[in-house]
């Protein structure tokens, strides 16, 4: 019983915690010279994000799990999953007026908005994923939502290109959704990691995880076995030296890897642990997005105390030539990143 007597679940129930809502407030009233820009863009991601969550978990039986373009029993086209996050999250931003435009996995191109009568504020971009990981959601594994926040190079002027092509240093907010066992949003805006966890009965994220630190520990090491012989030599030998277990601190690694990258990276923040998908060296290329995957969650990591690399350069530090650049992408412990950064040089 607590001093009101209630029982613990009771003083849950009676507010003696933090929602997003109530967070965003304090932070806004410690930030005296804060617009709100943040507060308006984490309260939209979250009302997205519940969207996006409902769909998810109703996706079998709303019957959205088809290819584009087939038809369902009512002779309706479907649209995938991808498309209606995609929707959601467009819309999300359109309505902003501080938004210039967005960029998403799903678009060929950049989407710039038209300027709302009147607004004369500072303007953004916005990059996300919509659904990372959707390939897999056929078998209910967990999917999540990656967004980050760019300032407009020209605030006056009107969207372009260069305002998305910007290295991870310039961006000003970071964070992804988790839709898995429960829907978490996690994000930074530069001033450590936060994680709120959405209650279904009450239909509010709850601040489950302040101020997320990576464990100094490597509990779990993911990459994409099947593809070692694309690998290059130092990947190959970073590899093994951890599967051998020889040194002390790989004795109690262990291998987990579900190929969802937000699920991959969200469990290796809260265990410990290293994510690698290394170049293939007959492309030259790697498979993730540096725009709308790797820096956004490279910037997680190293407000976590971790860090992201692409071998042989810190991800936050590359700038993009193109929207939809894929680099080699190694994040997680510093310690770990900076070891398979060494093994990668001397090869
Ligand atoms: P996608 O852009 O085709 O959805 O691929 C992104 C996903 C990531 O979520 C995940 O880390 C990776 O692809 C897994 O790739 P693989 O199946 O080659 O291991």
């Amino acid at each position: 019983m607590s001093e009101f007597g209630r029982t613990n679940d009771e003083s849950y129930l009676g507010l003696d915690f933090d929602t997003l809502e109530s967070y965003i407030a304090n932070e806004q009233q410690m930030h005296a010279h804060s617009r709100g820009l943040f507060s308006n863009i984490l309260r939209r991601v979250g009302l997205a994000s519940k969207i996006i969550s409902a769909k998810v978990q109703r996706a079998g039986l709303l019957d959205v799990l088809g290819t584009k373009g087939s038809v369902n029993v009512q002779g309706e086209e479907q649209m995938k999953l991808d498309d209606i996050a995609n929707e959601v999250m467009k819309r999300t931003f359109f309505w902003m007026p501080s938004i210039a435009g967005i960029a998403s996995e799903e678009e060929d191109d950049f989407v710039a908005f038209s300027k709302k009568e009147g607004h004369t504020g500072h303007r953004y971009t916005v990059v996300f994923d919509p659904l990372d990981g959707s390939s897999n959601i056929d078998a209910n594994v967990s999917v999540g939502t990656i967004f980050a926040v760019y300032r407009c190079l020209d605030p006056s002027g009107e969207c372009s290109l260069n305002d998305f092509l910007q290295p991870g240093t310039a961006l000003v907010a970071a964070g992804y959704v988790i839709y898995g066992s429960s829907t978490m949003l996690v994000f930074t805006t530069g001033h450590g990691v936060h994680g709120f966890t959405l209650d279904p009965e009450i239909g509010e994220f709850v601040l489950s995880h302040e101020n997320l630190k990576i464990p100094d520990r490597c509990k779990c090491f993911s990459v994409n076995a099947a593809n070692h012989n694309k690998w290059d030599e130092g990947t190959k030998r970073f590899v093994d030296y951890v599967r051998q277990r020889e040194s002390e601190r790989y004795q109690e690694t262990t291998s987990r890897y579900i190929g969802s990258l937000v699920a991959d990276f969200h469990r290796n923040m809260l265990y410990g642990g290293i994510f690698l998908y290394p170049k293939d060296i007959s492309s030259g290329k790697g498979k993730l997005r540096l725009l709308y995957e790797c820096a956004p969650l490279a910037l997680l990591a190293e407000q976590a105390g971790g860090a992201a690399s692409s071998g042989d350069q810190r991800v936050l530090d590359i700038v993009p030539t193109e929207l939809h650049q894929r680099i080699p992408y190694i994040v997680g412990n510093k310690r770990d990143v900076e070891l398979y950064e060494r093994m990668y040089r001397e090869q």
